[in-house]
């Protein structure tokens, strides 16, 4: 096993089903979490739902539902979200656990026992849909009184609560900041962080009294813990925290990839109670940008929250997440149409390489029984060939190992046009008739293409990707194997026979239904 990685997505609140966003977050995750994999890290990834908090309360009573029945149907959502995404977690917390009550209630004791917690009064604005206090002067003017600089309602809230010492780590944030560049990406993000932390910290309310929903408070009746305390205690939670168990090897976190609405709390919060505990701070907290659908925010006014089942039903699994990993720009906004993922798949995922590699393969199936040809006759463009696909590749494990998802694809796009243009001045299906000798050499240097990109693009697209592997009995899928161009030789000598393929990544119609919504 080699060194740990531990990624986290965000926990979503169950108060309804999930939408796109939270697709592409797991799909983000998971894209890393299959590459840091294959690149021979010991991986971790661990998603779940955020199950405590008022907006679940009156969500739930607006439905006359019981709250705790409600957060565990909708949290079966989530699970069933991932299942059909192809999102491999280790680990899915539910916040509701005993477990992780009991972690909750462990951090909350080590931050008492270091002076940091204290009982007073709040009083202040709280917006229920961010689960967030404001100071008033972040506040904006609404048409109907105050909203939160996110846009959304905020209520008078007045009651006793617990305090949080946070005052007191604005100094040891900024020296953290500044000793760590990386921790808050992207540089917009921290500089943002940075700003809202220069700009004074206030002590922050973490109790609520006035309803029971939550984790208690330890030794402190009628105190639930305000939801972000426990919602973040999930990282910690769902590695057996504060048992010293085998997978607590994988904290400090590597990665918290979430949105970038939810930045405050990973970045200034989080690192904070961590501090107060002592216990190790992540390394890396990743604000993703929105995604809008034609270019506007999803809300259900609107009508344009768009099921990520329903897209994926419609456009397949593999196309859904190599749009939204190629189309959007990691870390930035970006914008989806079901016109925008047709083109996209048919340009690059069917056309580009899906027919490539249907093409290679089952002109092999046919003409050759399925068997990979033995060297041929070769030429300086096949060796050439080889070295773009290889250099295509490490331009996109060098992309992915930095989070720059999209530039990766990008990367890898190049090796599979390459392929194509070889394919049009070699002319393979010519030369069967005229110089099978030299068609051999071309078909085998295509094969070692095409397995090399199968294998950079299976974190992306596991399904299509991985049929393309099967078919050629190619087992190793890691970055150790990638450039191994040993493996063509062997597997042609080995006498091993390709069945004959279908195609990985068909062409997309554009569905009527989905764009009716
Ligand atoms: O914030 N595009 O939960 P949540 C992209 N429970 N990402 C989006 C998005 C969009 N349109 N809308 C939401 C919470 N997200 C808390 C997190 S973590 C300890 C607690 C992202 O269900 C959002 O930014 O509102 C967040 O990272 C995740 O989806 C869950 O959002």
């Amino acid at each position: 096993m080699g060194e740990p990685f531990y990624i986290t997505t965000a926990i979503s609140y169950p108060n309804g089903r999930p939408h796109i966003g939270h697709a592409y977050e797991a799909i983000a995750a998971d894209a890393i979490a299959r590459f840091q994999r294959q690149a021979g890290r010991d991986v971790r990834f661990q998603t779940g739902t955020d199950e405590h908090g008022l907006k679940m309360v009156q969500t739930a009573r607006k439905l006359g539902r019981e709250v705790r029945d409600y957060a565990a149907e909708m949290s079966r959502y989530f699970k069933a979200m991932c299942d059909t995404l192809n999102i491999g977690y280790d680990q899915f917390v539910q916040t509701t656990a005993p477990e992780h009550h009991h972690a909750s209630q462990a951090l909350w004791e080590r931050m008492a026992a270091s002076g940091d917690l204290y009982l007073s009064r709040y009083e202040g604005w709280y917006s229920v849909r961010d689960e967030a206090f404001y100071d008033e002067a972040e506040l904006v003017d609404g048409a109907d009184g105050k909203l939160s600089p996110q846009g959304t309602p905020v209520e008078w809230t007045a009651e006793e609560t617990w305090f949080f010492r946070l005052s007191k780590y604005q100094q040891p944030l900024l020296d953290f900041y500044a000793a760590n560049p990386d921790f808050i990406r992207p540089d917009s993000r921290r500089n943002e962080v940075i700003r809202f932390v220069e700009g004074g910290l206030n002590d922050l309310s973490v109790s609520r009294t006035s309803f029971d929903w939550g984790v208690p408070v330890p030794g402190s009746d009628g105190h639930v813990m305000y939801v972000w305390v426990d919602a973040l205690t999930n990282y910690l939670s769902g590695l057996g925290f504060p048992r010293e168990t085998s997978d607590m090897r994988y904290w400090p976190a590597n990665l918290h990839l979430i949105g970038k609405d939810i930045v405050r709390f990973h970045a200034v919060y989080w690192p904070a109670f961590l501090m107060s505990a002592d216990i190790a701070l992540p390394k890396q907290v990743f604000g993703h940008g929105f995604l809008l659908h034609r270019g506007e925010k999803m809300s259900k006014s609107l009508g344009n929250v768009v099921d990520p089942g329903e897209l994926a039903s419609a456009f397949g699994v593999d196309a859904l997440r190599y749009f939204l990993l190629r189309e959007v720009s990691f870390g930035q906004d970006g914008s989806y149409s079901a016109e925008a993922i047709v083109t996209r798949i048919n340009a690059e995922l069917a056309n580009a390489f899906g027919n490539l590699a249907q093409r290679t393969l089952s002109f092999i199936a046919k003409n050759l029984d399925g068997t990979l040809p033995a060297a041929g006759r070769t030429d300086p463009a096949d060796a050439i060939l080889v070295e773009e696909v290889v250099v295509a590749c490490a331009a996109m494990k060098a992309a992915f190992g930095d989070l720059a998802l999209s530039h990766g694809i990008e990367a890898w796009l190049r090796g599979v046009h390459a392929c194509n243009q070889y394919i049009d001045t070699q002319a393979p299906w010519t030369l069967r008739k005229t110089d099978p000798e030299r068609m051999h050499a071309v078909l085998g240097a295509l094969v070692r293409a095409i397995r090399m990109l199968a294998i950079a693009i299976l974190p992306v697209v596991p399904e299509g990707a991985g049929r393309i592997l099967d078919l050629l009995g190619a087992d190793t899928r890691d970055h150790a194997a990638i450039d191994d161009d040993g493996w063509y030789d062997r597997q042609a000598a080995s006498g091993f026979r390709l069945g004959t393929p279908t195609p990985a990544f068909p062409r997309l119609e554009m569905p009527i239904a989905v764009e009716a919504g």
